[in-house]
């Protein structure tokens, strides 16, 4: 008997729509790959699309040091963000909808032509990049106490929840996305800080990465296409109450209020 990959989808599904975390899938399955993890979010993905919830954006996640020793995963990953997990600027994440939230502060792509790897470079993205923009993602891991294995996560959909833009679309020309300064705040106070080049180098790294990932399924990135480009410093743990800004040099501010 092989795997259930929908059977584990469905139970990462009612995990997320009970709000209710449960134990990581590989202490289950401990032979699951990486490639295994790619199908059940696949299936993951199909589960949400049947309930009429549309992809519009997707996300690298573990392409900074600091994720990665938070994390204790090394790998960078990439996931699917859906029209329901999308908070305007300035609006409100219902802590209740989630099961312990986190914060992270990234910037975020939109792409002005396709991307098809497997050999795409940072700099071919940075041509086919329309804007970047701030971002602010939410993880909340379905797994308790937020542990889990390369594996696990990417399964996960990569501990996608909820995700805001900021308003102000700015073209990369001219500019060092790697010296970008990054600062995180909850309540006036700075939580995180960091630079672009946290993230890989530069995150126009991560997007080429992502196009070279999808490339292996005969996937490409296509115009229009949102990207997150991975949490530049450590996510940070939220409570009602907080106000949470990503302040990023030049590409400006993005906040939400938890209640
Ligand atoms: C996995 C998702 C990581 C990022 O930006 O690094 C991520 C997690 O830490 O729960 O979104
Ligand atoms: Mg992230």
């Amino acid at each position: 008997m092989g795997i259930d990959f929908r059977e584990i989808a469905q139970f990462l599904h009612r995990a997320e729509t009970e709000k209710r975390a449960v134990e990581r899938i590989t202490a289950r399955y401990p032979e699951l790959t990486v490639e295994d993890a790619y199908r059940i979010q696949e299936e993951l993905a199909a589960i949400k699309q049947a309930q009429g919830h549309r992809v519009i954006a997707r996300k690298m996640g573990l392409t900074s040091k600091a994720k990665m020793k938070q994390m204790n995963v090394e790998e960078p990953i990439h996931g699917l963000l859906f029209d329901y997990m999308v908070i305007e600027d300035g609006g409100v994440l219902v802590y209740d909808e989630l099961i312990h939230p986190r914060v992270e502060a990234e910037i975020a792509f939109v792409l002005g032509e396709d991307l098809e790897g497997p050999a795409v470079t940072g700099a071919q993205v940075l041509k086919a990049t329309q804007y970047v923009l701030p971002a602010i993602e939410f993880v909340d891991s379905r797994y308790e106490n937020f542990r889990f294995t390369l594996a696990d996560v990417v399964a996960d959909n990569t501990s996608s929840s909820r995700f805001v833009l900021g308003s102000k679309l700015t073209s990369p020309e001219g500019l060092d996305l790697d010296l970008i300064g990054v600062t995180l705040h909850i309540n006036g106070e700075i939580k995180g800080l960091g630079a672009g080049a946290a993230v890989l180098g530069h995150p126009a790294n991560s997007v080429a990465m992502l196009a070279n990932m999808l490339a292996r399924k005969g996937e490409r990135l296509r115009a229009g296409e949102v990207v997150l480009t991975g949490g530049i410093t450590e996510a940070i743990v939220v409570e009602p109450g907080d106000v949470v800004t990503a302040k990023l040099d030049q590409l400006g501010d993005v906040s939400v209020v938890v209640k």
